[in-house]
């Protein structure tokens, strides 16, 4: 059975890049594997962030997930944090991981590039990245393009444990759609559309209202000459906005490019622009009523947590007795499960003076 897993940060509000390169696909995968899906929130923290909008932030990302068609019946929804294992798993793995490797990625040297220093988490995000998915046996990872090279270095490293320890991880492979892979800025083609980049008029949020999403596509960038074609290489900005068209009406790209080739550049905004606005509509609504229910969302998340737990912890007791570490007594797994849940564990000597008490 193929096994998926794939997450996304909290580090702003969710655009159509990420609807066409990750969600989208979710939402089509669950029907034909189990599916494990997440907020990543601990990779947040690997850039500067605002603590008091963090929590807000995770359960807005939460309510897109299911308001872009997750059923948490079926897929297995949860927040990163929730399930300590992570963590940990990073941990072991960092002791695989080489820091020559780490340096070599892509997302790294640009997310850190003008800065004077970074942290190590954005240096070692990709190890917990890689502990993320290798947790859930994944055999699948639907991904955008500017994941590729982490789920490489995750096979990398499975089969690096794998060889020094014996065998406890899935190698998995990436699962990344042909076309919508990499949906590029609005204002600026060159670059790919990103919820952390400074300017707004680059992104579509999901969370838009209709005017707003008008006006950006309206002033999108696009390419010399008229012809609507999609050619990646020849006219970048147009054959993105092709791209992202497709995504949102479901449509093949070829199909869209044919009806637009000769009707000029703004008819052709004027049509995407709609159909964003069609797609994206019901998806606010259904987010900004499950916002309204804190507590039914975090139901719902906390179900997923355990779900997930389940998963996860055979693999990870695997992984750290082929590294030989103790078996750990079972009294602390109990109080880790307590402190997890926000419930006072007892303490050993409150335990033993309750026992002397009976
Ligand atoms: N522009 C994009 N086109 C297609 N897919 C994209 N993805 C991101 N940007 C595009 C895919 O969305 C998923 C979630 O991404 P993430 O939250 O893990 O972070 P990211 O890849 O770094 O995406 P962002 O939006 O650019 O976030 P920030 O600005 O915080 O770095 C992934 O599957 C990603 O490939």
């Amino acid at each position: 059975m193929m096994r998926v897993f794939s997450g996304i940060q909290p580090t702003g509000t969710l655009h159509v890049g990420n609807y066409s390169g990750a969600l989208r696909q979710f939402v089509r995968l669950q029907h034909e594997a189990e599916c494990v899906f997440c907020v990543v929130d601990l990779h947040a923290l690997t850039l500067p962030h605002d603590p008091s909008r963090l929590a807000h932030d995770s359960r807005s990302v939460a309510a897109l997930y299911l308001a872009c068609g997750i059923d948490p019946e079926r897929a297995v929804l949860f927040i990163q944090s929730h399930v300590p294992a992570h963590s940990e798993l990073a941990w072991l793995l960092n002791c695989t991981a080489q820091t020559g490797e780490l340096g070599r990625m892509t997302q790294y040297k640009d997310k850190g590039r003008g800065r004077q220093s970074v942290s190590v988490g954005l240096f070692d995000y990709p190890v917990l990245m890689a502990a993320d998915i290798l947790l859930y046996g994944t055999t699948h990872v639907p991904v955008g393009d500017d994941q590729r090279q982490h789920v490489e270095l995750t096979r990398d490293l499975a089969e690096r444990f794998n060889r020094r320890y014996g065998e406890v991880f899935v190698v998995p492979q990436a699962m990344i759609p042909p076309v919508g892979a990499r949906i590029m800025a609005l204002d600026n083609p060159a670059a790919k559309m990103s919820k952390s980049a400074d300017s707004d008029a680059g992104r579509i949020a999901l969370l838009d209202p209709p005017d707003r999403i008008r006006q950006k596509v309206m002033r999108a960038v696009t390419d010399s000459g008229t012809e609507v074609r999609y050619d990646p290489a020849e006219k970048p900005a147009v054959s993105s906005l092709l791209a992202l068209f497709a995504a949102l009406s479901d449509e093949p790209v070829e199909a869209i490019a044919a009806r637009y080739r000769t009707a000029g550049y703004g008819a052709f905004k004027r049509a995407l622009a709609e159909a964003a606005v069609e797609r994206l509509a019901p998806i606010r609504e259904r987010h900004d009523a499950l916002m309204a229910d804190p507590a039914g969302l975090d139901r719902i998340l906390r179900r997923g947590a355990e779900r997930a737990e389940a998963l996860a912890l055979p693999r990870l007791r695997a992984a750290r007795d082929r590294l030989g570490l103790m078996p750990r007594p079972a009294a602390t797994a109990e109080r880790l499960a307590a402190a997890q849940s926000g419930e006072a564990a007892p303490s050993a000597a409150a335990q033993g003076a309750a026992a002397r008490r009976t």
